[in-house]
């Protein structure tokens, strides 16, 4: 068994310190941090995702496994986050009204991080009026939102709208994502930019900034 797929079990049984050791040993190895996030800790936290879903686990098993991602996420930061650019942008990021889902949105803050932007984290459960007072006082280019639930995504709707109201919707650039969000919703809610993983959202977002 590789490296990898042991760090995938480790983080599916909650292992945070042999996680945190593993993951260690991977950068030690000289595997690409990428990958080391993609096919040892996303794997892992898919394999729960999956788990729970069939009802063999439950969320304390979630919770714990959740806790050994971050541990790890944390050890790849640095190496995530090399090669700063210097692109000027603000960003209000948050897991939208309703949602305690936070370690893709993490995720989404690191990378955009890395790439120079300066970006306001409200956290999860974020009211839709907050992302977008935020954006009114700090003068953000962009609102980030983020929803793991099919019940809270409709919430990003009123993002929209309220940014309409409080007459900046041509001033911000509405990205959105997380596992249930689609391209079509986001056109549907009339956002700007839907993107399927952190890095791209990244990307997008510093295309957005370098544009204007
Ligand atoms: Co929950 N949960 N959870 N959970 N949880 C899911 C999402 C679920 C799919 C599990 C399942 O049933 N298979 C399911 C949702 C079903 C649905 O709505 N369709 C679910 C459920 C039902 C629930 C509860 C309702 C369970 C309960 O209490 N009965 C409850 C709800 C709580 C709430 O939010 N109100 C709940 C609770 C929890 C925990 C608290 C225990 C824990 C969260 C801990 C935390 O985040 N701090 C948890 C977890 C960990 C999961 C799973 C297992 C993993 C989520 C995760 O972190 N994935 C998840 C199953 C799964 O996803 N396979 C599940 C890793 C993360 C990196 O991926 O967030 O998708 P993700 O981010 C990706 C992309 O989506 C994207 O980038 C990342 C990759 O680079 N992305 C963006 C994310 N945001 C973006 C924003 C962007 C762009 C890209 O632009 C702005």
């Amino acid at each position: 068994m590789g490296i990898l797929e042991d760090i995938s079990l480790l983080l599916q049984k909650g292992k945070a310190k042999k996680v945190k050791e593993l993951v260690q040993q991977a950068i030690d190895e000289g595997i690409d941090a990428k990958v080391i996030l993609d096919e040892g800790l996303l794997a892992g936290m898919n394999a729960v995702g999956d788990q729970f879903q069939a009802g063999e686990i439950f969320v304390p098993e979630v919770l714990v496994a959740a806790r050994a991602m971050n541990v790890g996420t944390d050890l790849l930061k640095p190496l995530l986050q090399a090669g700063k650019s210097e692109v000027q942008g603000k960003v209000c990021i948050g897991s939208i009204k309703g949602d305690l889902h936070d370690i893709g949105k993490n995720l989404v803050r690191m990378m955009m991080e890395g790439k120079g932007l300066e970006v306001i984290d409200l956290g999860n459960d974020v009211a839709p009026e907050r992302y977008v007072d935020t954006a009114v006082q700090e003068g953000c280019n962009i609102i980030a939102c983020s929803a793991l639930l099919t019940t809270t995504m409709g919430q990003m709707q009123n993002v929209v709208n309220l940014a309409k109201e409080a007459g900046i919707r041509d001033k911000v650039y509405i990205m959105v994502g997380g596992a249930p969000v689609t391209e079509a919703f986001c056109e549907q809610i009339g956002a700007d930019k839907y993107t399927n993983d952190a890095t791209a959202a990244a990307e997008a977002a510093v295309a957005y900034c370098k544009s204007l």
